[in-house]
């Protein structure tokens, strides 16, 4: 009996091992998607005028992958592909940069990062900037309840602001409503009025305020332009200096309210996106202007979020990921950035609108203590639409048929098993018919035609500007002998591949 009693005890010890096994390869993830942050931008990744100690401490937790790629070379595009795992490209509807009354472009049904991760047993949620849409055919309703969103397709929780700080409306959604709308003051968002009128086309002396800058028609929020037409919701407006405290504020109460189940946060920083607004703490501390001093405050969120998995005793079981939504970019329409020697996506060429690596080549950096090496650099190709497949092979998620179509499973790149991660990548600006770039091993190319916006390819030749263009990244990373002519067999094979990944007629 002593026996049998015994053998049955060593099972059950040896079966509820095996259970806290199956849990414990249930990591808590974080993903931290920085806006316009460029490769070189942090000081693990080189720069000299900024200082990124928490990155620097995540790098050196963790693995620093030198060659990640943000999906587009613009906001919207890569936050669709990294949701879904799907290329917008190949998606429809908003492949490109969402005003802020878009509605939902991630149909609701959609397998998601999120709803994979729930799928699965997590806790999941979304703080940050959203910009991929809100609300049905026809928008969102911003006086009433803001359906179908981030609760409608995999998340649990969101607190976020519906597209850019420099797109109206300026205010939060939590869930499915405006944050601090007062009923009496309802807001009015139109990206179709003109300047000085209200939507009933009357003169509107608020409104005689708006400026057309930029080729955009601004309303003056807060004293700063915004892309787009408002009127209303004065009590619900954001204040741009307390925008990254108060992000970091939801992601750490969301920690904080999921720590005792696996839980997945995906935390869309603001910083560094125009218009860069500092809070007073860090305005002046960077030797680079406004957006050094943003880049700061970047640093700091993401310092109080490690702080946070740490006070909690989370950091062992917990995968941090951080990148960003597309290469750095000084001009983006708005401050006067000053005239510093400082290249934020150095040492690569071009910046955020453009197909050349500074477009779409990222920070990334992976820390899970005693997964993935410490210290340790990877020359893997992966991209943020892997994170679907990556994630879900990781907590043992089934993805659905005919769903994140794209996505690779780079998970033995991920935790150091691996040095290879994709065969290859293809970039876009935005939309659905190019112009791409194609990564294939060490070679690339780049289409020609309409590429890049506005003065984003200040300082490097427009994609538009020239017929395709073909690099050798081993030989030249820095992209600067277009190979195209003197390679026309490698030009042909590189274009055919093209032609079979978007699965179009030639
Ligand atoms: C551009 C805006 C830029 C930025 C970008 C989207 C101007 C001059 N430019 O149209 O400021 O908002 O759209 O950036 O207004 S993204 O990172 O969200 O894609
Ligand atoms: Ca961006």
């Amino acid at each position: 009996m002593k026996q049998v009693l015994f053998t049955f005890c060593c099972v059950l010890s040896s079966v509820w091992g095996s259970v806290q096994a199956a849990e414990s390869v249930k990591p808590n993830i974080v993903f931290i998607l920085a806006d316009d942050i460029g490769y070189g931008d942090l000081s693990c990744q080189g720069a000299k005028h900024v200082k990124t100690p928490n990155l620097d401490r995540l790098a050196k937790q963790g693995c620093r992958f030198t060659d990640a790629h943000s999906p587009a070379s613009t906001c919207t595009p890569t936050r669709r592909a990294f949701l879904t795992g799907t290329y917008s490209w190949r998606q429809k509807a908003g492949s490109s940069i969402a005003p802020g009354d878009a509605a939902l472009t991630i149909p609701p049904g959609t397998a998601t990062v999120a709803s994979l991760l729930k799928s699965a047993g997590y806790r999941t949620g979304v703080v940050g900037k959203w910009h991929v849409g809100l609300g049905g055919e026809g928008g969102p309703e911003w006086n009433a309840e803001i359906k179908p969103g981030p609760l409608e397709i995999g998340f649990d929780s969101a607190f976020i602001m519906a597209a850019t700080g420099d797109r109206v409306p300026t205010v939060y959604v939590k869930d499915h409503r405006v944050v601090g709308l007062d009923p009496n003051d309802p807001i009015q968002v139109s990206y179709r009025q003109k300047i000085g009128t209200d939507p009933t086309g009357e003169e509107n002396p608020e409104l005689l305020k708006l400026k057309h800058t930029h080729g955009h028609d601004k309303t003056i929020v807060n004293g700063i332009g915004r892309i787009g037409w408002m009127s209303g919701g004065k009590s619900a407006r954001w204040i741009d200096e307390e925008m990254s405290d108060t992000f970091v504020k939801h992601a750490v109460e969301f920690i904080e309210a999921s720590r005792d189940r696996p839980f997945f946060l995906f935390f869309a920083t603001h910083d560094v996106h125009v218009p860069r607004v500092p809070h007073p703490r860090f305005k002046g501390t960077s030797s680079v202007g406004t957006r050094g001093d943003v880049i700061h405050e970047l640093d700091d969120a993401v310092g109080t979020v490690l702080a946070t998995l740490d006070r909690l005793k989370l950091t062992e079981n917990t995968l941090v990921i951080f990148t960003s939504d597309n290469g750095g970019v000084m001009d983006d329409g708005y401050e006067d950035v000053g005239s510093f020697d400082y290249h934020p996506n150095a040492p690569l060429r071009g910046t955020k609108g453009t197909l050349f690596e500074g477009g779409h080549r990222v920070p990334f950096l992976a820390r899970w203590p005693g997964h993935i090496p410490t210290g340790s650099t990877s020359g893997a190709l992966l991209a943020h639409l892997d994170m679907a497949a990556t994630f879900a092979a990781l907590v043992g998620a089934d993805v659905p048929a005919g769903q994140c179509l794209d996505g690779v499973n780079v998970l033995p790149a991920l935790l150091g098993k691996s040095t290879t991660g994709r065969a290859d990548f293809v970039a876009h600006v935005g939309g659905t018919q190019g112009p791409f770039a194609l990564r294939s091993g060490h070679w690339k190319l780049i289409t020609p035609g309409g590429g890049g916006y506005g003065k984003a390819a200040k300082g490097s030749v427009k994609p538009s500007a020239v017929g395709p263009q073909l690099y050798d990244l081993q030989a030249d990373p820095a992209e600067s002998k277009n190979l195209a002519e003197l390679q026309p067999k490698k030009l042909n094979e590189m274009q055919g591949l093209l032609v079979k990944i978007r699965g179009v007629e030639k």
